[in-house]
């Protein structure tokens, strides 16, 4: 299933590009999250064992069990990591030709774990342009009380809005500016292999799991093909860059060996 097509509606393209982000069902078959979840929750379980024993902390960590790039943990990871159905969904929703990888990254939220508080990604991205977007997919049941996303719409209009990492202090300040502007909230409950997309600018939040199981999620980001890498900003970017396209310098179209094309 992950080389079909998924059939999308002028409605829906319209959609996601108006509000900056929309809900799909089935863009992953259950046959495939039977397949690659096992090995998405066996690259998350090695990788912060690892983590804890070595005694590094994650920034997150207060928010999620962050994993990035599974697809280089286990290569057995790539087919859907890499799936062209996924790909070729975030190239038509963004109207651009080819999209590239920018990471992915399991986000595991265990059973109690707090809200993840409103924030906007691009933020920490180095990439000169508006064209990214993340497929945020769950592997298990997602209803909203598990922690599923909340999205401010039309957010995604204005670009940066405030600029600040994921914080309490972004939470409040993001919490007031979407009161403000009176952005419409959208959630939803999900169900394994729904997907949500969402534009690398779009204000967004996701609940506290209060279920008793971990929300497991994999999220693939990707980025319109021909970016170029910005100058960047702040310290979060410079990190970024270093890790994500390692080797590449500002001004340069980013396409390191961890950035492949992936569609068309
Ligand atoms: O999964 C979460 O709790 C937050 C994820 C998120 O903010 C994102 O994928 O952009």
């Amino acid at each position: 299933m992950l080389n079909l097509e998924y059939p999308l509606t002028r409605a829906q393209i319209g959609s996601y590009r108006k509000n900056g982000f929309i809900c799909l069902r089935k863009v992953a078959a259950a046959s495939d999250i039977a397949v690659y979840r096992p090995k998405i929750q066996n690259a998350v379980a090695k990788k912060l064992n690892k983590d804890s024993a070595s005694g590094e902390t994650k920034a997150y960590g207060r928010y999620f069990g962050q994993v990035t790039n599974v697809w280089q943990l286990d290569a057995g990871l790539q087919p859907f990591i890499f799936a062209k159905r996924f790909a070729r969904l975030a190239a038509i929703l963004m109207g651009v030709s080819g999209v590239r990888l920018y990471h992915d990254q399991a986000l595991f939220k265990q059973a109690g774990g707090r809200n993840t508080p409103w924030h906007q990604d691009q933020f920490y991205w180095p990439l000169d342009t508006v064209n990214t977007i993340t497929l945020w997919m769950p592997l298990t049941e997602a209803p909203r009380e598990s922690g599923t996303m909340s999205f401010a719409a039309g957010s995604h209009h204005e670009g940066s809005l405030i600029s600040i990492a994921i914080s309490e202090d972004s939470q409040t300040r993001f919490e007031e500016l979407v009161a403000d502007r009176k952005y419409p909230i959208k959630d939803f409950s999900l169900h394994a292999g729904d997907a949500t997309f969402h534009a690398g600018w779009t204000v967004h939040s996701a609940h506290a799991n209060s279920s008793d199981a971990t929300r497991e999620v994999i999220t693939i980001i990707y980025y319109a093909d021909g970016t170029r890498i910005m100058d960047p900003d702040n310290e979060n970017r410079k990190v970024d860059m270093e890790v994500f396209h390692p080797g590449q310098n500002a001004g340069e179209v980013a396409a390191s060996p961890l950035n492949p094309l992936l569609y068309p």
